[in-house]
């Protein structure tokens, strides 16, 4: 455990062991610019077919769909799980699925070859204090990179007898150091009363910080400092429409998961703030322009360079179609429609569906966020801007000096200071989370346990603008004054310096990311 005792308040002054923070980028985060492989372009979305493997290739810009790789065909069976592009070289792509004799990782270029990189093996089975499970009654469906460390996660099920008292299901976290090499089980996700079942388990995402999300049935929730630390759980519940098989999340790096997943036999996402806990029913259909015709079930789900959604929408005969359906990240609403090739022994069909996701050469904003900060490998932005190991968020350690605000989840509750599901207030008084960014504006109007409550304060980014509107393209900024949304994470530090109307935008506070890491942290 490093020495937390010289750990100080500010800007500028973290001093671990009398060595600043690293400023270098982390080594898991890009280094250069790289070369696609002859007609690949980086934005190309990339689809991977579940029961043949074949990876098919979208060009957003003129809906032109290509064979991306056929590689993965000459495994039987290769029940394709998920795809993720790698931190570093993301013209690069890792699958899983029936590879390596059974389940494994591999890696393809952007030629869409298998290269050399391997992550694994897999073990043939568990060892104690695991349940010697076979690798063959594994399931392995979703892949995600931390930011903070480049290690490569997927969650593992298996359905089992009960041991240990445990619960039918049983399910694994593996991790895997950047580049490749052995993996690491780094627990159970979960056991018990707070267990996620295994099984289909494979949605998986990460967030800037580190935190990881996991989903499967309809039961989604968080692990905080799954590396080294603990790995306590904790639930969300999605609301709406309640869903009963969660499919895959994706996490936008200004805490929010998208979660794709069926209820009412059809295809839906769901919004969670992941620091309240309030969810909405985000994509409920195709929305007004399709007469809000039902998806069919949705499965992978990214985000691609602007911040919209990615869904791969399954085979139906009724509908005759599959594809992926750009969905507004801020309004729910479906934008366009790529629909790929169906109907053919090679193609899209019932007995071979679409399912995995991700755009190539493009890193998802969780990656990019992290990689962007000044704080340096496993380090992330604490609430006063200087920087803090990632591992501390969460890990039953109060980290009240540095982690205690809103925008770092209130250090997962660790310092006790309110109730798990209550936070303090803009006045220092405990009150409900779900009340923060929940459409109704707080600030004094209503009362809880006795005390007036507002969240209409920069801590709380204005009760999540609840409090006051702002134009279109414009959002609000530290000091609550509706700035151009562009300007946010645009590579400029916005502290300021630069005006908009009439006022200096300011974006260099904790509740922004620091402007999206624009401006300097750590010192
Ligand atoms: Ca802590
Ligand atoms: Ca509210
Ligand atoms: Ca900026």
């Amino acid at each position: 455990m490093l020495e937390r005792s010289v750990f100080a308040i500010g800007v500028g002054a973290m001093v671990l062991g009398g060595t600043a923070a690293a400023v270098a980028a982390p080594s898991y985060c890009p280094t250069g610019s790289y070369a696609a492989c002859g007609g690949r372009e980086v934005g190309d979305i990339l689809v991977g077919l579940h029961s043949k493997g074949r990876v098919f290739g979208i060009r957003p810009s003129t809906g032109e769909i290509y064979t991306f790789s056929t590689e993965l065909e000459q495994y039987s069976n290769i029940e394709l799980g998920d795809l993720a592009v790698v931190p570093n070289d993301p013209l690069r792509v890792v699958v899983i699925g029936n590879v390596d004799q059974g389940i494994g990782i591999r890696q393809l270029d952007s030629c869409g070859n298998l290269t050399s990189a391997v992550y694994g093996p897999f073990p043939e089975s568990l060892s104690y204090p695991w349940p010697p499970l076979p690798k063959g009654g594994t399931n392995l469906r979703g892949l995600v990179f931390n930011p903070l460390s480049g290690t490569l996660y997927a969650p593992s099920g298996w359905f089992t007898t009960p041991f240990y008292g445990g619960p039918d299901w049983f399910s694994l976290l593996y991790a895997f150091p950047q580049g490749g090499g052995p993996l690491t089980i780094e627990g159970a996700l979960a056991t018990g009363e707070e267990r996620i079942d295994g099984g289909q388990i494979g949605a998986v995402a990460a967030d800037e910080l580190g935190t990881l999300y996991v989903g499967n049935g309809d039961r989604l929730g968080r692990m905080t400092a799954v590396v080294g630390g603990s790995d306590r759980f904790a639930e969300y519940v999605l609301s709406g429409e309640p869903p009963t098989d969660i499919k895959d999340i994706v996490h936008d790096g200004d805490q929010h998961l998208y979660v794709t997943g069926a209820a009412a036999g059809h295809g839906m996402i769901w919004r969670v703030d992941t620091l309240s806990g309030v969810s909405e029913l985000w994509a409920p259909d195709r929305g007004p322009s399709y007469d809000d015709e039902p998806y069919n079930l949705l499965w992978g789900i990214t985000l691609d360079a602007q911040g919209d959604i990615l869904a791969v929408e399954q085979f139906t005969n009724e509908t005759n179609r599959a594809g992926v359906a750009r969905i507004s990240r801020n309004t729910g609403q479906m934008i366009e429609y790529f629909g790929l090739p169906v109907g053919t022994a090679e193609t899209v069909g019932a007995g071979n569906q679409p399912w995995a996701v991700t755009v190539l050469g493009v890193n998802l904003p969780a990656v990019r966020e992290a990689c962007s900060s000044d704080c340096g490998e496993g380090y992330i932005s604490n609430c006063y801007g200087g920087c803090t190991p990632g591992a501390w968020l969460g890990d039953d350690f109060c980290d009240e000096g540095s982690l205690t605000c809103w925008s770092r989840a209130s250090d997962w509750d660790d310092c006790a200071l309110c109730p798990d599901d209550q936070v303090r207030d803009c006045n220092g008084h405990c009150a409900l989370k779900s009340w923060v960014g929940d459409d109704i504006c707080d600030q004094g109007g209503y009362v809880f346990e006795g005390n007036w409550i507002s969240f209409d304060c920069e801590a709380f980014r204005f009760d999540e603008a609840t409090c006051r509107g702002c134009g279109w393209g414009e959002m609000l900024d530290c000091n609550g004054n509706c700035s151009p949304e562009s300007w946010h994470g645009d590579g400029i530090c916005d502290d300021g310096d630069y005006w908009h109307f009439d006022h200096p935008v300011d974006y260099d506070c904790v509740e922004y990311d620091f402007d999206g890491n624009d401006c300097q942290v750590g010192g």
